[in-house]
């Protein structure tokens, strides 16, 4: 067929380096730039066949995140702007592994396991983050769609999660919102500022936020949207990208990893800050107190606000809907129980990975999903929002009733609900802030973290570590749960779980306890149970102190 001979002859200009082997994994593909570039043309071939069987746009975002400039990485986005299903990314493995001559006959199986109807037209909409590869990468991508007859929509420079939205947008046809960037900026500018209309008398300096920009795409998104939001929020940008280095020192995984501010920022005492990650799709927030201490609010403190807040609404609105929220074993301790005895609302923790914890969120009327790393978004069940739009209509609604519906409205109009955002989620919780009049202090003292540490181990093959129980227990290596089980009786408070990324080869630890001296003591200890009982590679883990 033609069709495939323009396959065969594009893929040779998108060599596969013989023997190279990557998998698709809660990240998409994701390694140094150098070695994407015939991953890129084939999931530019995978997204068509994937348009081709749901009949429907299909979103393929090139970036990274939050690893370093000189890494780069691929996501597809299924139809109504989720992550693509697990069988998918099954083929996308067997896809990027076929060696040149075998790249045929994977593709050929896919379409004959799919029995994918190759006469349908395909549409697949494409954006890049700001690294310097994203450019030639993306253009690979094009390739791929286009070898196989599929239209393309380039958006160029984008978040990752403006390419959902824009995806979501099309296969609504609109309902969603109009897929533009500017269709983005008037939809959530337009319920900021419907929200914030409700917070009187917000001063100059409650309008004001710092913003570390990770010296990528979010930065040049926010300078964008600054105008739509008419001076209602103050953005002070830095690290915007005109000199630093993408996520070097600063953005939203170096702040809450290093426990600190990232460099560049110039924050007064109890300003409140937020950092974007390398896409923007994750957000923190932070400020730094008179005696000089870095309070950090991530994940956690963000779903416990926004749910705390949604519940009350909830209430006033007399509505009877089921509010859950969504976690993974890197949750504080202390967020979990202050959502769980205070809050009294469910709480479910997931495995790390956006898509597990977006499954989950779907099972409830309202699902509050949010990873520690500030990863996360809120969805509204079809039927939540019926209920909130009949209420709306409802001429009998009192005032007090009616405020609480519209609001509900306007913040489900403000929130990104394909994925997590940290556009949208920054302008929630400055509005929930505003509406509540709270300050950063304020939301910060809603409960107290638990100190806790983040180590990475390496190890000759990760994959020998298998987990359990939201991968809180360690399943293999034999002895290893017993000694993290230990290790975990000596300390207070203490809680500790070792798990293999899906995003680096290494393995990582995380511990929490009643200081921070006996979290990273907890830490390297359980770092080194890791060493002696998994395989450790080159020198043994050393104390943090
Ligand atoms: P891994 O490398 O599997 O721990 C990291 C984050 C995840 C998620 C993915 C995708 C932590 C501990 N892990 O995964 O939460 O965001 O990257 O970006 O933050
Ligand atoms: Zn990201």
């Amino acid at each position: 067929m033609a069709q495939f001979e323009e396959v065969s002859q594009k893929s040779e200009l998108h060599p596969k380096p013989e023997g190279l082997m990557l998998q698709y994994g809660t990240a998409g593909f994701r390694t140094h730039a150098k070695h994407l570039d015939h991953i890129m043309f084939r999931m530019g071939l995978l997204a068509t066949l994937r348009s081709k069987k749901t009949k429907s746009t299909i979103g393929v975002m090139v970036t990274a995140s939050h690893n370093p400039e000189e890494d780069n990485g691929v996501k597809l986005i299924d139809p109504m702007g989720e992550m693509v299903t697990a069988v998918w990314e099954g083929y996308a493995t067997q896809l990027a592994n076929a060696e040149q001559d075998s790249l045929l006959k994977e593709l050929k199986d896919i379409i004959e396991k799919e029995d994918i109807d190759m006469s349908q037209p395909a549409s697949i909409y494409v954006g890049k983050d700001t690294r310097p590869s994203s450019a030639s990468l993306s253009q690979a991508v094009l390739d791929g769609v286009s070898s196989l007859g599929g239209k393309t929509h380039d958006y160029g420079l984008v978040t990752t999660p403006q390419l959902h939205y824009m995806v979501c947008c099309c296969n609504t046809n609109g309902c969603y919102g109009s897929p533009t960037v500017e269709g983005y900026y008037q939809k959530l500018s337009q319920a900021f500022l419907q929200l914030t209309q409700n917070a009187s008398n917000r001063t100059d300096d409650q309008k004001r936020l710092l913003v570390d920009g990770a010296n990528g795409i979010g930065a040049l998104k926010m300078r964008e949207m600054e105008p739509f939001l008419r001076s209602e929020l103050q953005v002070v940008l830095s690290n915007d990208g005109s000199s630093g280095k993408l996520n070097h020192m600063c953005g939203a995984d170096y702040v809450k990893v290093q426990q600190k501010a990232p460099q560049g920022m110039n924050m007064g005492v109890g300003e409140r800050c937020c950092s974007f990650d390398g896409d923007a799709d994750r957000i923190v927030f932070y400020y730094t107190d008179s005696k000089g201490c870095f309070h950090l609010l991530d994940g956690d403190k963000i779903a416990t606000l926004i749910s705390t807040y949604l519940k009350e609404l909830l209430t006033q609105a007399g509505l009877n809907l089921q509010i859950a929220v969504v976690q993974t074993a890197y949750a504080n301790g202390s967020s979990t129980r202050y959502l769980e005895d205070i809050m009294k609302v469910t709480v479910c923790c997931t495995k790390t990975g956006v898509k597990h914890l977006h499954h989950a969120a779907q099972e409830y009327d309202i699902g509050v999903y949010f990873e520690a790393n500030g990863h996360g978004t809120v969805l509204f069940s079809k039927a939540a929002q019926k209920q909130i739009q009949e209420l709306l209509k409802d001429s009998n609604t009192n005032d007090e009733r009616k405020r609480a519906v519209k609001l509900l409205e306007s913040t489900i109009n403000l929130i990104n609900q394909t994925v997590g955002d940290a556009i949208s989620d920054m302008l929630v919780i400055e509005a929930v802030l505003a509406i509540r009049g709270m300050s950063v202090q304020d939301w910060d003292a809603i409960y107290t973290d638990l100190p806790n540490r983040q180590l990475k181990v390496t190890v000759s093959d990760r994959r020998v570590i298998d987990t359990t129980d939201a991968e809180r227990r360690a399943v293999t290596p034999e002895g290893l749960q017993d000694a993290i089980d230990s290790l975990v009786k000596k300390y207070k408070s203490a809680r500790s779980f070792v798990r293999p990324s899906g995003t680096e080869d290494v393995v990582r630890v995380y511990a929490e306890a009643d200081t921070q001296e006996n979290a990273d003591s907890l830490a390297h200890e359980v770092s080194l149970a890791v060493y002696r009982l998994a395989g450790g590679v080159g020198d043994e883990p050393k104390p943090l102190h």
